[in-house]
């Protein structure tokens, strides 16, 4: 075991004296030999050291400028450091979705609306014909969570409705809310049913037949009386767009909406059916431009769609521009009958619609969903992402 005490300089001093001179000369070369590898040792350690250090600061770097343009997702992959902040910060800042679909249970022709600082759905109980005799309302304060109102209209209170309750549209005036369903199914002008209306004093209903009669009940220009629209234009005027079996009408409501008035050269009804156009007539007002949506393909089908058209008035022309939601088949089929809902006071548009999950056969199941709908800097609609996920809360004050 050798002995590491501290030694005097002068015992080190008569030893090193001691020793011959070439062994003197052998220590002094050692002891250069080891000093050199002192001076060498520290770089050849420390380089790799640093340059590993190097690389992770740029790659660290590189990731947080990928993310600020690419979001972070791509920050995730990047970097684990930046992994975790990524998913704190997702922790913090994300709001719960509404998922899709958002209404539990089988419904269709979704009608969406805010009445009274709440979002409403008024959509079709997608069932056989013989059992669409009701008609129930969902409402939310934020898109995610809905409280379903049973049987806002039922044909007990419709004493010409027995069945095919379908496709409401709804609008308030003057403290009433006018609920406009088709019933019926009529397939010619001999058959009861067509459009009525029903109305009620609270968005919730109950709603009770208002007219005692349809108020369209015969086809016109080859319109099925089904799928209503109702709106107001910017001129106080109320109309109906609607119309199945590939035809579609405007019409010019009266102010208590008991009836129709003729145009200036005495016809009721206008056909304004653009190329493609099958049944559920939309329209919205934007920025002075109509946009007219319609439903296209069969609906018991995976291909039903929705295309659109702009005008400069809610009678056109309306020429085709393309299609602006369809099935995605690894998402949903059948994505159709629609309605537009905006935010109140903000730029945020959403799209109601119903579609049928993937492998789903029966022709009932529909289920109704809601995804953002955008424009380009143009105007054009641009083609809804149809998702599993839906849009992000966004409660109302
Ligand atoms: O839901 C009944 C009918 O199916 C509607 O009237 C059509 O538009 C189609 O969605």
């Amino acid at each position: 075991m050798s002995d590491h005490r501290p030694v005097n300089s002068q015992a080190a001093a008569s030893a090193r004296t001691a020793v011959s001179p070439k062994v003197t000369r052998e220590t002094r070369a050692s002891s250069l030999f080891l000093e050199c590898c002192r001076c060498f040792a520290l770089p050849v350690v420390l380089l790799p050291l640093l340059s590993a250090w190097v690389v992770v600061c740029v790659t660290d770097r590189g990731a947080q400028v990928a993310a600020s343009y690419g979001g972070s997702q791509v920050r995730q992959l990047a970097s684990p450091r930046s992994r975790l902040g990524s998913l704190f910060r997702v922790g913090q800042n994300s709001s719960p979705r509404s998922g899709n679909p958002i209404l539990p249970g089988w419904y269709a022709d979704p009608e969406a609306h805010v009445f009274e600082n709440e979002y409403w759905i008024y959509p079709t109980y997608s069932a056989p014909y013989d059992q669409q005799v009701f008609m129930d309302a969902f409402s939310s304060k934020d898109l995610t969570t809905w409280t379903k109102h049973p049987r806002v209209l039922d044909v007990a209170d419709v004493h010409w409705a027995r069945r095919a309750l379908w496709a409401p549209s709804i609008i308030e005036k003057g403290g009433w809310y006018y609920l406009f369903f088709g019933a019926n199914d009529i397939q010619n002008d001999t058959q009861l049913g067509g459009i009525g209306v029903a109305r009620a004093r609270q968005p919730a209903g109950p709603f009770k037949d208002y007219l005692g009669k349809p108020l369209i009940d015969k086809f016109h220009n080859g319109a099925q009386p089904i799928d209503q629209f109702v709106f107001k234009d910017t001129d106080g005027s109320y109309y109906i767009v609607y119309g199945g079996w590939r035809h579609c009408n405007i019409a010019r409501l009266n102010a208590d909406m008991t009836g129709l008035i003729p145009f200036r050269d005495g016809t009721i009804f206008k056909e304004i059916t653009p190329n493609g156009y099958v049944e559920g007539a939309f329209m919205i007002l934007k920025d002075g431009k109509y946009y007219f949506m319609w439903s296209e393909g069969g609906w018991t089908g995976p291909d039903y769609a929705v295309a659109y058209a702009i005008g400069a008035s809610p009678f056109g022309p309306f020429h085709r521009i393309g299609k602006i939601l369809q099935q995605d088949p690894a998402v949903a089929t059948g994505a159709g009958h629609h309605s537009v809902l905006q935010r109140p006071g903000t730029n945020r548009w959403y799209i109601v619609y119903h579609r049928r999950p993937l492998g789903e056969t029966d022709r009932n199941h529909r289920v109704v969903c809601i995804d953002e709908m955008t424009f380009d800097d143009k105007g054009f609609i641009n083609p809804v992402v149809i998702t599993k996920e839906g849009v992000p809360r966004d409660p109302l004050p």
